[in-house]
């Protein structure tokens, strides 16, 4: 019995996907949401099968991985998060690497003597790695035009994993793994995908309803307001990072309503990225990092609360 488990953004596709070239396999396939990363408890009870896993933290999975060692099961992991201790026993093998200028894709791809370069440089453009992904290019010799097909690729890949549930995808992610797994090349998959189109049509469309949503200036900085809609959950990531790029000395908001609450996605200005932490975590379920944040749930009435935070933080 085979078990691949993935991450369901471009990255972890594109790494299973190169694995299996090389070691084709009948598997059962396990993936999700891009956030979803807590894969490995759905193997509970699992016994003397082999386990491969494709960009997901350890440290995320680590209570799963005892019981499933003991249970005569063979672990290989392949990833670039962060992993924390690595426990040490015969059947698990760990090929991680959480360096910030690898991916899965890129690891895989060295592990297998560069078999299938191709799919290696469109999980590092879909992880936003385009500095070793154009060497890679560059390496092989793939054509200006190549290189920008294989990025394109990799990026709509990577915004198809963003959603709270997988009814939020256009696909789901082991669709798209099935509808790239005939296909030794990329772009011989790209010539003939209908799914690129679908992902095309479907960023352009998300991006455009998020231009058109409510915002907030407050000084320099902005606020977005997204409605409890698949659109807005897909596209908030990406439109932040986009916002940040654009505007790189502002800090940037996106408020999503969830239910009866409030979801916020805070970025600190690129060119000072820092405090988006501190901020979120002074309401009860919010976190991050210092570049950026988020909290999980705001009840409406609290967001003058935030604004006047948010002020503080970052003055204008
Ligand atoms: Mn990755």
């Amino acid at each position: 019995m085979f078990f691949d488990l993935f991450n369901g953004d471009a990255d972890g596709i594109f790494a299973l996907h190169q694995h299996r070239l090389s070691f084709p396999a009948i598997s059962t396939l396990i993936t999700g949401v891009k956030r979803d990363i807590c894969l490995l408890q759905q193997l509970a009870g699992t016994k003397d099968a082999e386990i491969t896993v494709f960009d997901v933290s350890l440290d995320s999975n680590r209570r799963g991985i005892a019981p499933l060692l003991a249970q005569g099961n063979c672990i290989r992991w392949f990833d670039h998060h962060f992993a924390g201790k690595i426990p040490v026993h015969p059947r698990l093998h760990t090929i991680i690497n959480p360096s910030p200028t690898t991916c899965t894709s890129l690891i895989v791809n060295t592990v297998l003597g560069g078999s299938h370069p191709g799919w290696a440089i469109c999980g590092a453009y879909g992880d936003n790695l385009q500095e070793p992904a154009d060497r890679l290019a560059g390496k092989i010799g793939l054509s200006a035009k190549e290189m920008s097909q294989l990025a394109e690729l990799g990026k709509l890949f990577n915004y198809n994993g963003y959603g709270v549930t997988t009814a939020d995808l256009h696909f789901h992610p082991k669709k798209l793994y099935l509808a790239i797994a005939p296909f030794a090349d990329p772009l011989a998959f790209i010539a003939q995908s209908k799914e690129l189109a679908v992902l095309r049509d479907g960023c352009a469309e998300d991006l455009q309803c998020a231009a058109e949503g409510e915002q907030q200036k407050i000084g320099h900085h902005s606020l977005y307001f997204f409605p409890d809609a698949p659109w807005a959950r897909r596209i908030s990531g990406i439109y932040s990072n986009l916002k940040a790029r654009q505007e790189p000395d502002a800090a940037h908001v996106i408020i999503t309503r969830v239910g009866d609450n409030l979801r916020l996605s805070v970025r600190a200005p690129l060119n000072d990225s820092q405090r988006a932490d501190t901020l979120c975590r002074a309401f009860p379920t919010g976190g991050g990092r210092a570049g950026a944040a988020g909290i999980n749930e705001l009840p409406p009435e609290e967001l003058s609360h935030f604004i006047d935070t948010f002020s503080k933080t970052w003055p204008s």
